[in-house]
């Protein structure tokens, strides 16, 4: 276990990292830290952004392929918080000098509408969610060539960088559904059953983790619930994501 100290002080490496856009070695190479560790470290990161005013809008999950847990060589999602600086409209331009090496990813989205009760064995967190839409996110990890630990990547509150939400529609189930990425030149297509079998299982991974490591989840929040195909490179130009039966949301990479 690392000291309060240590904590903050590689949150300010990340963080310093994020905010001058400049890549990092892996945090392991220099230091010994646990999973719990991980998610202490990204707490302080978290405070640090609030500290600076941002406000916390939802949580995202990560690891929610077979592929890319097996790639880890773990059995658990991660989770990492999403900030109001992180949001871009659908539809909107995105400065892509904000990033180092920004990927995109197709997600599944959720609208939590009321707080969801931790500490109550029987919550249902279904019944939390009042509305799903197709998503985009940004990840940009700060780590040199996205070359990570799942510690350090958890640390980094799981590359988070930006998302966008399309039309939201009221909630329904998403298990099986055609996804297509489109970036520049490049395409993934894929479905949604990528997430866990079914996004929705998604969402009862969150409660899970939100319970352990005491990560609140409050009424308006958005859930990103993973990703439904590999992420690509975000592209200049239009970059769109379809849900079949869902719908579709884009944003306008430039360089301001
Ligand atoms: O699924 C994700 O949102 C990615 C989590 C972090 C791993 C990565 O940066 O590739
Ligand atoms: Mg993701």
């Amino acid at each position: 276990m690392i000291t309060p100290e240590t904590t903050h002080v590689l949150a300010q490496r990340l963080d310093e990292a994020q905010t001058t856009r400049t890549d990092i070695p892996s945090l392991a190479d220099t230091h010994e830290f646990d999973i719990d560790d991980a998610y202490a470290i990204q707490a302080a990161l978290l405070a640090r952004r609030e500290a600076r005013g941002e406000r916390v809008m939802g949580v995202k999950l990560g690891f929610t392929s077979k592929a890319k847990m097996a790639q880890m060589g773990v059995s658990d999602v991660i989770v990492g918080r999403l900030t109001d600086a992180m949001a871009v409209t659908d539809g909107a331009e995105v400065d892509l000098s904000r990033f180092i090496h920004p990927k995109v990813e197709p997600e599944v989205a959720y609208r939590l509408a009321r707080d969801v009760d931790l500490a109550d064995p029987a919550t249902d967190i279904e019944a939390c969610v009042d509305a799903v839409a197709p998503a985009l996110e940004i990840i940009d990890s700060r780590y040199r060539d996205f070359r990570f630990t799942y510690e350090d990547v958890v640390a980094d509150n799981t590359s988070a960088a930006g998302y966008a939400v399309g039309p939201w529609r009221p909630m329904t189930g998403v298990g099986d559904l055609d996804v297509r990425l489109v970036s520049g030149a490049e395409e993934a297509v894929g479905s949604t059953s990528a997430i866990l079998d079914d996004p929705r299982n998604a969402l009862h991974a969150l409660l899970d983790m939100c319970r352990r490591r005491g990560i609140p989840l409050r009424a308006g929040q958005v859930v990103l619930a993973g990703a439904a195909t590999a992420a690509l490179p975000l592209a200049p130009g239009v970059t769109t994501a379809h849900v079949a039966g869902l719908g579709s949301v884009s944003v306008r990479g430039v360089r301001a």
